[in-house]
């Protein structure tokens, strides 16, 4: 059977009428032309430049040379018929947003709806030079970066995210050091992490003073966690990686509170003392959308501690088993049961919030066959998978309103540099040359008939 819903009729899963259909993508990640125009350098930048922290000493030029390429992007985007496209705003043009002005009314022209990330991780290098999301003056210059992003964007675009994944912007980026600014210090990955949710209460006020019309949030990487057996030590090694990679976000931004057990896990890592007074309920600000990246699910075992750099911080004993899926070119097993289990367990332990998939899809090795084509089947089950998936958990009561495919254009994938492919569509790094991926079509068709045919391709 043909992958690709030929009519209306052959549509089996249809989702609810006004669901956003998007595609998104992030600045360092695609912009490229990072000298130009009074662009500052970014923390990325300065990693790309060390020695082995990146794979095969890629940076982020050329990219996608998106900054360049923008009408030719958009017109793709259209011809897919893309209701939306998520972007990132990269901190380091706050001296010249015009790129984006002329962006957001390109986007408008083509009738796809802007959503913009305020923080997809190109911290100015002139902040980390001052500690960096360590420093809790950071969440400050934030806010006020915030206000003129959006002061300036505000009239046209129509919903927002504050930070993206602050997850790998804290304990990647201070804990293990595997992405920028490299460092290996779980004190300062906890307290990042702090930083980070004041940065997004913060800048939540400033949305709601420059766009109060426009919907707003945060956008968090989050997975089910399951213990490998019903052993207390394998239990409580799950709580711990949900607590650590979770909650230390979901809670204070939506309950007003980080979890007690949490608390207490991270107290040798200093997290009570960096709590000020009034910080949870500037954390705690009300906001209209959770946006979920969701890649697969986690499966712990307790073990013994294991010495060095860790993104867990005081959880190195805990194990990352496989559980026998297929895996994707990361090396990340293929686990769409996982978003449904998501996806309603946060409308029931977070009940209230809409919630838009802002994130999910997979690299894999696409090569051209002779006619020149891409016949990414496995990306296509990917997304097959998934859309199901979350089309389960809306039946099952999920508040589900969009989903957004990671990624547009195939770009720098963080320390994996380009090898890592994730786009709909195919980048030639060298030629800037666009081409679909059979993929790209397969969606738009979805999009079109706004579902999935009967049984997958
Ligand atoms: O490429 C990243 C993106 O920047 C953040 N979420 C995960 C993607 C795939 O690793």
């Amino acid at each position: 059977m043909s992958v690709l819903p030929q009519t209306s009729e052959s549509v089996a899963l249809r989702f609810p009428t006004g669901f956003v259909w998007g595609a998104a993508t992030a600045s360092f990640q695609i912009e490229g032309s990072t000298t130009v125009d009074g662009r500052a350098e970014s923390i990325w930048d300065v990693f790309c430049r060390r020695p082995g922290a990146v794979f095969n000493g890629d940076t982020g030029d050329p990219a996608a040379d998106h900054y360049r390429r923008y009408v030719e992007d958009v017109e793709l985007m259209s011809s897919l018929g893309l209701g939306a496209y998520r972007f990132s705003i990269a901190w380091p043009r706050l001296s010249d947003l015009g790129f984006y002005d002329r962006l957001v009314d390109e986007l408008l022209d083509k009738g796809i709806a802007p959503w913009a990330t305020l923080y997809h991780w190109d911290l100015p290098q002139s902040l980390e030079d001052k500690g960096g999301w360590t420093n809790r003056d950071t969440a400050y210059r934030f806010a006020e970066y915030a206000a003129t992003a959006v002061g300036r964007l505000g009239d046209r675009v129509s919903g927002w995210l504050t930070l993206n994944e602050p997850w790998c912007a804290a304990f990647l980026g201070y804990g293990n050091g595997v992405h920028a600014p490299g460092v290996q210090d779980s004190r300062a990955a906890v307290a990042a992490a702090h930083h980070l949710n004041l940065a997004h209460g913060l800048a939540m006020s400033e949305i709601r003073a420059h766009a109060p019309d426009a919907p707003a949030g945060i956008t968090l990487n989050l997975f089910p966690v399951h213990p490998a057996t019903a052993s207390e030590a394998d239990a409580d090694a799950a709580r711990r990686v949900d607590g650590l990679q979770n909650r230390i976000f979901l809670d204070p931004v939506l309950r007003g509170e980080y979890p007690a057990d949490l608390l207490a896990d991270l107290a040798p890592f200093g997290l009570p003392e960096l709590i000020e007074d009034g910080d949870l309920e500037v954390i705690n600000a009300p906001i209209d959308l959770l946006g979920i990246n969701y890649y697969r699910a986690y499966l712990v075992s307790a073990g013994d501690p294991v010495d060095g750099p860790t993104e867990w911080p005081g959880s190195s004993d805990v194990r990352f088993l496989q559980s026998g899926h297929p895996k994707t070119e990361m090396d990340w097993e293929v686990q769409p049961d996982g978003l449904t289990e998501l996806l309603v367990s946060l409308t029931r332990e977070y009940p209230g919030v809409p919630l838009y998939v802002t994130e999910n899809g997979a690299a894999y090795p696409d090569t051209f066959t002779e006619d020149g084509e891409i016949r990414d089947t496995d990306r296509i089950a990917f997304l097959d998978g998934h859309l199901r998936a979350s089309h389960t958990a809306i039946e099952q009561g999920a508040d589900l309103r969009g989903y957004f495919c990671w990624t547009l254009l195939d770009n720098l994938e963080w320390a994996e540099g380009y090898a890592k492919r994730f786009g709909l569509v195919h980048v030639d790094f060298e030629s800037q040359k666009r081409t679909l991926k059979e993929s790209a079509r397969w969606y738009s068709n979805v999009i079109t008939h706004n579902g999935l045919p009967t049984t997958e391709g």
